[in-house]
């Protein structure tokens, strides 16, 4: 908070001065039609309010007894000022960057982190909170604790609730009505204005809940249309388009021939094949090459669910050697996160080159699975990581925002239930439209079938429908 009406006043006169706030009619980046508008962009141009505005954010943080160990500002506006706060008052910074850039070290957060510490948040200004919400979670999923925000204008519309319920206290250096009664003061907004602004902070409280999806629901085509998508993701997003299937058939039968009969007779209507190599009697490597030809010939990809889960150097072996040469063959395998790092990386020297991808164990289907919460967040900011190599997740549903991730949801059947050791099944409706998954998953639903092609493309359209459902578009094939 300004200490004095004079810092108050300078504070202000300088922010409309510099253009930092502009009156008129202004579309906000929710869509609503604003009568201010603050760009703060704008104050690297003026290195005395720059100090000005850093110190008083620092100051607003002591004078609320804030407790922290780095600061982090939400980007891009607020690098500027947590970089200023924190040379002058010798504070680590952390930086958050938007998208874990896709060569050298591939962090979400540079700066040196220390579990269990916490990291103080800087932001020009607050409107529903969820900024500040997406650089805490960020920062939390490194391990760090985020209590509290440091704000220069709070626009009122109800952030610092939101806020709050995610257990971060919001302190501003002045409200958005405050910033308007000033501005009357100083002559440089008449009454009508001050009414207008009070009359859209009334009308347009945020009631939406911050965690409501950041992206409308995206087609498969334009996913694999955005600048980083994973190749494996882009190649199985278009087969998914055109073959009008999210289906992947779970082949999990023990002889070689049914194998290669199943992969010919479903091969039209699955994008993708998955495999326990390991649970056939019989298998030679000229399998895996006429499973190779198949795909080819019906364009479908092959995934071999290994579950690679030791460390590096072990699953590096397993996944090109062995008896079963996977890397040779699955253009697709899947990882636990168990082992940390270095189990993915272990993969990754032996499958980036060959252009293959991986998927990330997030939650599993069985039930009392550990997979969850702390252990399903930490998953995906392994995957965040890696993504030259990685390019999705095993899970229940969605479990990261990033629309180039692909989600592949196990334990599918028409009707939800189990089995005898602790499946557990969701339908293809559920999972697709209400859980924004991907990709179904599905074994015996389709292979205890008597007529297996008719089962594959019951479950086919009922997964197409149900991201048509989702994108909102119209009936399958
Ligand atoms: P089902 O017959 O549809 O229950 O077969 C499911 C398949 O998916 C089976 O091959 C499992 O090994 C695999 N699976 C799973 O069911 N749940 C999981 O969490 C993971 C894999 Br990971």
């Amino acid at each position: 908070m300004c200490s004095t009406r004079g810092e108050m006043e300078l504070l202000a006169a300088e922010l409309y001065r510099v253009q930092a706030l502009k009156f008129g009619s202004f579309t906000l980046k929710s869509g609503i039609l604003s009568p201010v508008y603050f760009d703060l962009r704008v104050i690297v141009s003026h290195p005395a309010l720059l100090n000005q505005v850093a110190d008083l954010l620092y100051q607003t943080a002591q004078d609320a007894g804030v407790q922290y160990n780095t600061v982090c500002g939400v980007p891009y506006t607020a690098l500027p000022l947590a970089t200023v706060i924190c040379t002058s008052h010798l504070i680590p910074m952390l930086i958050r960057r938007k998208e874990a850039k896709d060569y050298g070290t591939k962090r979400l957060v540079e700066g040196a982190i220390t579990p269990g510490e916490t990291c103080l948040i800087i932001e020009d200004v607050v409107t529903s909170g969820s900024s500040v919400l997406e650089t805490a979670e960020v920062l939390r999923r490194e391990g760090l604790q985020v209590t509290d925000a440091i704000v220069l204008v709070d626009r009122e519309q109800g952030g610092r609730e939101k806020l709050a319920q995610s257990g971060v206290r919001l302190h501003s250096i002045c409200t958005l009505s405050q910033l308007m009664d000033v501005l009357q003061r100083l002559g440089k907004v008449d009454a009508e204005m001050v009414e207008n602004v009070g009359r859209f902070i009334a009308e347009n409280q945020v009631t939406a809940p911050v965690q409501a999806p950041l992206s409308p629901a995206l087609s498969y085509s334009a996913r694999a249309a955005l600048r980083d998508t994973h190749p494996m993701a882009k190649r199985l997003l278009l087969l998914m388009e055109k073959k009008e299937s999210n289906l992947c058939v779970s082949a999990d039968v023990t002889d070689s021939a049914e194998l290669l009969r199943l992969a010919a007779e479903l091969g039209p209507s699955i994008c993708l094949l998955k495999t326990h190599v390991d649970i056939l009697r019989d298998f030679t490597p000229d399998v895996s090459s006429q499973l190779r030809a198949l795909a080819h010939q019906h364009q479908f990809l092959i995934f071999e669910d290994r579950k690679f889960a030791d460390i590096g150097n072990t699953v590096k072996h397993q996944y090109e050697g062995g008896v079963f040469k996977i890397a040779s063959w699955a253009d697709v395998v899947n990882v636990h996160a168990v082992p940390g790092p270095g189990v993915v990386q272990g993969l990754q020297a032996v499958g980036e080159e060959l252009g293959r991808g991986c998927l990330v164990i997030a939650e599993m289907s069985s039930k009392g699975s550990l997979a969850t919460g702390g252990y399903t967040k930490a998953a995906v900011a392994l995957a965040e990581e890696h993504p030259t190599f990685v390019f999705g997740f095993i899970s229940g549903g969605k479990v990261s925002e990033r629309p180039q991730f692909l989600h592949l949801t196990p334990g599918v059947q028409m009707q939800a239930g189990g089995d005898a050791l602790g499946q557990q099944y969701q339908t293809p409706h559920e999972v697709i439209a209400n859980k924004n998954s991907d990709i179904i998953i599905v074994g015996r639903g389709i292979l205890s079938s008597n007529k297996r092609l008719e089962a594959a493309e019951l479950y086919r359209r009922a997964g197409w429908e149900a991201y048509m459902a989702r994108i909102g578009g119209g009936g399958g094939k």
